[in-house]
């Protein structure tokens, strides 16, 4: 019998699942080499934390770690029912309100070590967050996909911690009443991706895709987005990593200022206030072309902790490491 302490907060409707005792130690590697220990020796804990009949297929996981760089708050492996993520803002501002939470952090400054990178976070106070994400950039322009059943669409990839294809020609009304319809879609155009051999820099698996409208007021937001992740569930919350893509695109096309804000509404209405900086020493960035800025994304947004809790991993339960499709 196993007991996994965790703490559970949703961002923006989105839910996190911080594990915050009777972790696996995943060895004194680089944050790499600690996600590579996870996948390898105890990928059945993420499959236990996160999947039906403990978790769903919407929820993102956290372990946290003792940071390799001592001078971070804290390291975090993001994990999903499917595997591994890169980077995960919504995750990094339900960290921040879970650690606050527990006493572990203060209103001000702290950095989190991640697999790609270093990112900020600056408790504003105890539910909003501002995430100082990795560097993040375009790396194609008006790429054409064809999607099945739905003819040929166009959209950009952009990095912005994970890969993400970025489509506005897609055809779709952008309402929550859609959502089945809207995640088909987008299903079909990661397998068009996929299909075509299309990937970000460096091969980078593109498994974010991002749809764009109008917001529903004008108002309170700039643009409305549809994410579908990559275990098949759509994003609740306006997907910190998205927005950060999104940004580089528009810093790109020149339509955002360095420190001016974009509201990036989700397909629930929740909103994360987007703004960047040119970044500095862009030949230290993986991947980057030349013709293309790019941009350090800070995004800010709420999270509420919803729950604190003792899963229990009991061997003779036949799904006790989780419902694996
Ligand atoms: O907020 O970056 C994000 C994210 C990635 C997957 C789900 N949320």
């Amino acid at each position: 019998m196993q007991r996994i302490s965790v703490i559970d907060s949703h961002t923006g409707g989105e839910p996190t699942r911080i594990i915050v005792g009777g972790a696996p130690n995943l060895g004194p590697g680089s944050p790499v080499d600690r996600v590579a220990c996870f996948r390898e020796q105890f990928d059945h804990i993420r499959r236990s934390v996160i999947l039906e009949p403990r978790g769903s297929d919407v929820l993102v996981g956290g372990l946290l770690y003792d940071p390799v760089d001592t001078s971070c708050a804290a390291g975090i492996v993001f994990f999903n029912n499917v595997g591994y993520l890169q980077m995960c803002g919504h995750g990094t501002i339900g960290l921040a309100v879970t650690l606050a939470h527990m006493g572990r952090l203060d209103v001000g400054e702290h950095c989190i070590e991640t697999p790609v990178g270093i990112v900020t976070v600056t408790l504003l106070d105890q539910h909003r967050v501002a995430v100082r994400n990795v560097a993040s950039y375009r790396h194609r322009t008006s790429v054409a996909v064809h999607v099945d059943g739905y003819g040929s669409v166009t959209g950009d990839i952009a990095w912005g911690g994970n890969w993400f294809f970025l489509v506005a020609d897609h055809g779709q009304a952008l309402d929550m009443q859609r959502c089945d319809e809207l995640t088909n879609f987008a299903r079909r155009v990661a397998a068009g991706l996929k299909r075509d051999g299309v990937t970000g820099a460096e091969g980078g698996v593109i498994d974010h895709i991002e749809l764009f409208g109008p917001p529903s007021d004008s108002g309170t937001a700039d643009g409305r987005s549809f994410v579908l992740c990559p275990g098949g569930a759509y994003d609740r919350s306006p997907c910190g990593t998205g927005t950060s893509a999104k940004l580089a695109c528009l810093a790109a096309d020149g339509k955002l200022l360095p420190g001016e804000t974009w509201r990036q509404e989700s397909i629930v209405g929740s909103i994360f206030e987007g703004s960047f900086q040119f970044a500095a020493n862009e030949e230290s960035i993986p991947g980057l072309r030349g013709d293309e800025p790019a941009v350090v994304p800070t995004i800010i947004g709420s999270a509420w902790v919803t729950g604190e809790s003792e899963l229990i991993l009991d061997d003779s339960d036949p799904f006790c490491n989780g419902i694996c499709g």
